[in-house]
């Protein structure tokens, strides 16, 4: 055969293979989430070449059945990958059965359909939804898949498993590059569009803000009795390389400054301080490289005692750090496993981070067996002797596989077994045992109501007057948009009136703001951040 023969083949046989491969996650129908999901960027980066993906993220773009049916059929898409947590399955499997009803197969993913394969494959009296299902982490199966469905010949199940069939948990030492600096993100944009250009000139620019989700390793080996992550990662720690991750935050960093906007950046880890040695040292290379950018990052409290660490957060870029207290009735932590949170240690905890200006993202757990009414007016009085942060509420919710699950079906106590067939939020699906599911609700409420009234917001911001203006403006903007989690405010009339509604904090520090342009403040502001590069002023 002649070379340009070989070549010809090849090209037929490449065009024979090649597929419009389409990656969509469901809306959650609730909140827009202010962040895209990472899977659906790593799929992609770990596509073999030859096939172009397509990204379409519904919390951004939203879509029903028949929307996204079109699409895929307007589009030639020969394969469709959809993820989903619990949380958006039903929303999901509608979804795939649109797609399938165009004769177009659909693989799906996550951390529901690894521990509900046979639902997703219909195998457990219900209907069937996906053609094929990707178990656990789907890193080094991708590739298999999409070979697999070019060829026309996909399977149920796909198992991340080595040449023993042992499970295989994918090494993050060889992580792929994901090209941020050219990946379309238009529809992460979390600037309102008309505001965009006058923000833009605003120092250090912010026509674009955008979180975008980066990982530095996974596991938790915790096993906290509600949490799926120690049955899905498994309790072996890995991480990528210091200099892989110093690497992305750099070309975000480029990206953001290219554009006169802001990145910021979420460490999706479980629990980014597991190892603390590993943590500090990819914090001192970050800082050693000028790659710091605003990020936040998931730290369980008993980590947040070396005082070293949380110095070397703050000089990183490290903003703001989400904590899982869940409850501080030491019983109630016992109960869930989760022991190793010691209420009496919240305080010391917060305040060393507030020292460096860096904020706490609280989350608590109502309805636990513990619980009892008024859990919500007891919380918020030992919140109320911390420094503000943004506190956040949920209930104790029994997703499929945890051991919390197993407990309470074996107790005969799943009031909804079935939960996420028909997901209402903040709704509980099993009975507590010390109050009833509707004062469980109540107080949640509860807890959002009176963190989040304009009275709340206003004493939690004027109470930081010794803070930089900057903290105050970071602590204002956090708490308006923490507020739609629970009340849900999507759109432009339901965001003017919570402007409206919170007019005389916000007055207070435009006020402020606008003195200390013209020279005449009296408040310095220190920087947000210890680092000289990250921009001192942020939103
Ligand atoms: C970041 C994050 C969020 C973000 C939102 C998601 C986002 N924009 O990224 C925020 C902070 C908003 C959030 C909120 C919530 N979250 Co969350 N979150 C995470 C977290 C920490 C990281 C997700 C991630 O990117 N992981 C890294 C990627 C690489 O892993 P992955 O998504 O699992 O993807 C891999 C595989 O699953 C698979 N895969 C995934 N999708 C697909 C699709 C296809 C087609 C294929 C082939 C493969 C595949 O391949 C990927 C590579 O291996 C996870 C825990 C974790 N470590 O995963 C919890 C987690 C996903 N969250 C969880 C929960 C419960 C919630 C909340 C419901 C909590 C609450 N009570 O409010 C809310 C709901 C949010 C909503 N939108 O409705 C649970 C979900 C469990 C479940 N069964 O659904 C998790 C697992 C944590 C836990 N404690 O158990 N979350
Ligand atoms: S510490 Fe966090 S990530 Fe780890 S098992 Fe507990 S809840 Fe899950």
């Amino acid at each position: 055969m002649t070379w340009e023969r070989v070549a010809s083949a090849q090209r037929a046989e490449k065009e024979k293979l090649s597929m419009k491969i389409l990656l969509y996650n469901p809306d959650n129908g609730v909140t827009r989430n202010f962040m895209p999901h990472l899977w659906m960027f790593l799929l992609q980066a770990l596509t073999p070449p030859g096939h172009e993906v397509v990204l379409i993220d519904g919390n951004a773009q939203p879509m029903d059945e028949a929307g996204l049916a079109n699409f895929v059929r307007a589009n030639g898409v020969g394969l469709v990958g959809i993820g989903a947590m619990t949380r958006m399955i039903a929303k999901a499997y509608r979804m795939a059965d649109a797609v399938r009803a165009v004769g177009v197969p659909v693989v799906m993913g996550g951390p529901h359909v690894t521990e509900m394969a046979d639902e997703a494959l219909g195998r457990s009296g219900g209907p069937r939804h996906a053609d094929a299902v990707a178990l656990g982490e789907a890193d080094e199966t991708w590739p298999r898949i999409v070979a697999d469905a070019a060829a026309g010949r996909l399977k149920d199940i796909y198992t991340p498993v080595d040449d023993f069939g042992q499970e295989r948990k994918p090494s993050l030492q060889q992580y792929p590059l994901i090209p941020w600096d050219k990946i379309d993100l238009k529809q992460f944009n979390l600037v309102p569009k008309m505001m965009a250009a006058m923000l833009s000139k605003l120092a250090g620019g912010w026509g674009t803000f955008r979180i975008i989700p980066v990982e530095s390793g996974r596991g938790c080996p915790y096993g906290c009795e509600f949490c799926t992550v120690t049955g899905f990662f498994g309790d072996s720690i890995r991480f990528r390389t210091n200099k892989s991750v110093v690497d992305e935050l750099l070309m975000l960093k480029a990206r953001a400054k290219a554009e006169g906007g802001q990145i910021a950046v979420f460490f999706i880890d479980d629990n980014f301080a597991i190892n603390i040695k590993r943590t500090k040292s990819l914090l001192r290379d970050i800082i050693a490289a000028n790659a710091q950018v605003y990020w936040v990052a998931q730290i369980s409290a008993n980590l947040l005692r070396d005082e070293e660490l949380v110095d070397l957060i703050a000089a990183a870029g490290g903003q703001w750090v989400f904590i899982g207290m869940e409850s501080i009735d030491p019983l109630n932590l016992k109960d869930v496993n989760k022991g190793f949170n010691k209420p009496g240690e919240y305080a010391a905890v917060l305040q060393r981070l507030a020292d460096r200006n860096v904020f706490a993202i609280t989350s608590f757990i109502f309805g636990m067996d513990n619980d009892t009414v008024g859990v919500a007016e007891r919380t918020l009085k030992e919140i109320r002797t911390w420094p503000p942060g943004l506190p956040i509420f949920g209930l104790l919710t029994p997703l499929p596989a945890t051991p919390l699950y197993k407990r309470l079906a074996a107790a005969g106590r799943l009031t909804r077994p079935e939960h996420w067939r028909e997901f209402i939020p903040f709704e509980m699906a099993h009975t507590p045992l010390k109050m009833s599911i509707a004062e469980a609700h109540a107080e949640v409420k509860d807890g959002w109501s009176r963190s989040y009234s304009p009275q709340a917001i206003y004493d939690a911001v004027t109470s930081l007057e010794y803070k930089p203006l900057a903290y105050r403006i970071n602590i204002l903007i956090a708490r308006l948009c923490f507020r739609g989690i629970y009340f849900p405010s999507m759109g432009k009339f339901a965001w003017l009136r919570v402007v409206a509604q919170n007019r005389r904090v916000i007055a207070k520090l435009v006020k402020e703001g606008f003195a200390k342009w013209r020279g005449v403040g009296t408040k310095t502001g220190a920087p947000l951040s210890p680092s000289t590069s990250a921009p001192s002023e942020s939103a």
